[in-house]
């Protein structure tokens, strides 16, 4: 195939397009520029196919619904590889192949692939182009849809293509739907508004820094320049250059004394970094800028502190759950220019999914294309129902979400959707106890990936699904981070999901999480009372601001509490996981983990529990 005018002469990027193009046989190869004029003869193209359909400009301008295939609505864990050349290296917790036989099982799947598709190409920055946190990539897919996603999630286009200079490195990424429009044999076949194959990949080889994703064209399966590359092949990066990759938002807190403050967080998927990164406090005087809402890049500054970027230029949100109680900042966020994926349409050509409001419509079309009303007993909108949408268009977005250097984080925070057990808040005392609280997360599941919805699982630092190496050495590299930095960020855990007997949530969360932040803005400062407990440092009961707030006393004490059975469960639960890594878990964890026991179920008798 040949590649007559193309934006670029560097060779090391024709060759792996003219090699890509070789195995995959689409009919032509398009170089795109992230204009607006590509985006809108894209759009038009799949509104033709059906993969799009238009809203109505009055109601929802510039915005568009699609419907994914039905078997094609969330990560793929279970399908998601990690090659390294050494199984350790890819560690107990990730899927490992021997990079040699996945090269050549990919060779197999991918080759023509993308006959009688269009082969795009889409050059990629992740963070501002250019700036000394930020890396580049290329993509090509035979999605028109991820085209269009990857325009709005990454700084896309002619920039980044520029960026690529002979020797510049960047991440060669190759994603295909698997669903070619012509057979071996040359038959035809009609294409369908979202092509996709039950075989599935999402290929990692973290040593040569190189993405293949097939058969999927849903979220964090397809826009790699998200989950595959920012984590999994970020997480590398950083380990081997003193960084961090993760999956956490960032944002900017701004006090009545108008201190500013910026806070790191991560959660798993689908447990609340969209809703945190956009709060609206319910507390007056107190201000919150939104940074990023899932990864956050992290490197030792000049100065000694830690500077984090978002390296997104977009959002890909949990539309279920938002709402104009909830967050109402997304809410203003999605009024135009928004691309919505397996939400409900309204027969008035609008978008709907539970918890947009309290009462659904008489009648709407569910996610799968059908037709719906209250009693039909099923969710209009998939659970992992998304929007994608510019950061830009974000009412509460950081004037510093566009600095190249980053912002320094002041304190990283651990969270996870428990019932029990976890408090709402708990400060660690140094960074090493802060770590042991990243790797001992563990949250409910959600819909956000493949799996039983509800059930208890490990998830340290939020990053199961996403460490591109060993989760033990990802321990050890977040431990050596102390002797990198001059500033240590405060280290926090905190849970939004605690419920009573019976049953509801004991924290009314959202706008109200302000408290929380409030109360770690004031443990920065030095002036909020804190009670030792086994766990960490957690509020006096007068140590949050509750005023104004309808939470009874005992909901609070609830809340605060760490009961030393249920937590020395916990112990026995995290003992057992982390047996898995055997020789390379971390002495100084296992330290932790023996202290917590100790303190949990102190020797009776004896002056050592004093
Ligand atoms: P990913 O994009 O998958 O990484 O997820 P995320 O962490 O950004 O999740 P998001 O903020 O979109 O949260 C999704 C779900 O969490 C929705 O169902 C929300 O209603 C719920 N949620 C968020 N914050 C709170 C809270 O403070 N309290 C309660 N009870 N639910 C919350
Ligand atoms: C997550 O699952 O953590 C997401 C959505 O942010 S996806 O991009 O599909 O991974
Ligand atoms: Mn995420």
């Amino acid at each position: 195939m040949g590649l007559s005018g193309t934006p670029t002469t560097n060779e090391a990027v024709l060759g792996w397009v003219r090699a890509t193009a070789r195995l995959t046989q689409p009919d032509e190869v398009v170089w795109c520029d992230g204009s607006q004029a590509e985006f809108d003869r894209l759009t038009a193209q799949m509104v033709t196919a059906g993969t799009l359909v238009p809203l109505n400009p009055d109601l929802r301008p510039g915005s568009f619904l699609a419907r994914s295939a039905p078997s094609d609505v969330a990560r793929v864990e279970s399908r998601t590889f990690i090659a390294s050349h050494r199984r350790e290296d890819a560690g107990p917790t990730n899927n490992w192949r021997e990079p040699e036989a996945l090269r050549e099982e990919l060779a197999g799947v991918f080759s023509g692939s993308m006959r009688g598709r269009t082969m795009y190409v889409v050059p990629f920055s992740m963070g501002p182009v250019g700036g000394p946190i930020s890396q580049l990539g290329i993509q090509v897919t035979d999605s028109p849809y991820v085209v269009v996603s990857m325009r709005t999630m990454t700084r896309m286009g002619s920039p980044a293509l520029a960026a690529i200079t002979p020797g510049t490195p960047f991440v060669p990424a190759v994603h295909s739907v698997g669903m070619p429009l012509v057979d071996a044999a040359g038959r035809h076949r009609d294409d369908v508004a979202w092509p996709c194959n039950d075989l599935k990949y999402v290929a990692h080889f973290p040593e040569t820094r190189e993405i293949f994703s097939f058969g999927s064209g849903y979220g964090g399966n397809a826009l790699l320049g998200k989950k595959c590359f920012a984590l999994r092949i970020a997480s590398v990066m950083a380990r081997d250059e003193g960084w961090l990759a993760e999956h956490m938002l960032v944002l900017k807190v701004t006090s009545p004394q108008q201190r500013v403050f910026h806070l790191a967080a991560a959660f798993p998927s689908a447990c609340g970094k969209t809703n945190l990164a956009m709060l609206r406090p319910t507390i007056p005087g107190w201000r919150v800028e939104t940074i990023g809402d899932d990864i956050a890049w992290m490197r030792p500054g000049p100065d000694g502190e830690l500077r984090a970027i978002n390296p997104e230029a977009g959002f890909f949100g949990v539309a279920p759950g938002t709402g104009w109680s909830s967050n109402p900042t997304a809410m203003e966020m999605l009024r135009e220019n928004v691309i919505f994926t397996n939400v409900a349409l309204t027969d008035d050509g609008d978008v709907w999914w539970e918890g947009m409001t309290e009462e659904a419509p008489d009648h709407l079309t569910d996610w799968r294309g059908r037709s719906w009303t209250p009693g039909s007993g099923t969710p209009a909108a998939h659970p992992n129902a998304r929007f994608t949408v510019s950061a830009a268009q974000c009412p509460s977005i950081a004037e510093e979400f566009d600095a190249p250097e980053g912002v320094a984080i002041d304190a990283i925070l651990f969270g996870g959707r428990r019932r029990s057990n976890v408090p709402l808040v708990a400060q660690a005392g140094d960074w090493s106890q802060g770590v042991f609280m990243g790797a001992t997360i563990s949250s409910e599941r959600t819909a956000a990936a493949e799996g039983t919805v509800g059930e208890l699982r490990h998830d340290p630092f939020a990053m199961l699904p996403f460490a591109g190496y060993n989760m033990a050495d990802y321990f050890a590299h977040w431990l050596s981070m102390r002797d990198r930095l001059t500033r240590l960020p405060e280290v926090f855990s905190v849970n939004w999901f605690r419920r009573g007997d019976d049953g509801r949530f004991l924290w009314p969360g959202f706008g109200e999480n302000s408290r929380v932040v409030e109360w770690i803005c004031r443990r920065l400062e030095g002036s909020a009372d804190a009670r030792h407990t086994p766990v960490g440092l957690v509020p006096t009961p007068s140590g949050v601001n509750v005023a104004g707030l309808d939470v009874p006393a005992a909901d609070l004490a609830e809340l605060l509490a760490v009961d030393p059975t249920a937590w020395l469960d916990e112990v026995g639960r995290l003992e057992r996981w982390f047996a898995q890594f055997g020789h390379r878990f971390p002495a100084e964890l296992r330290g932790h983990l023996d202290l917590l026991r100790y303190r949990l179920d102190p020797p009776t008798g004896g002056d050592l529990a004093a």
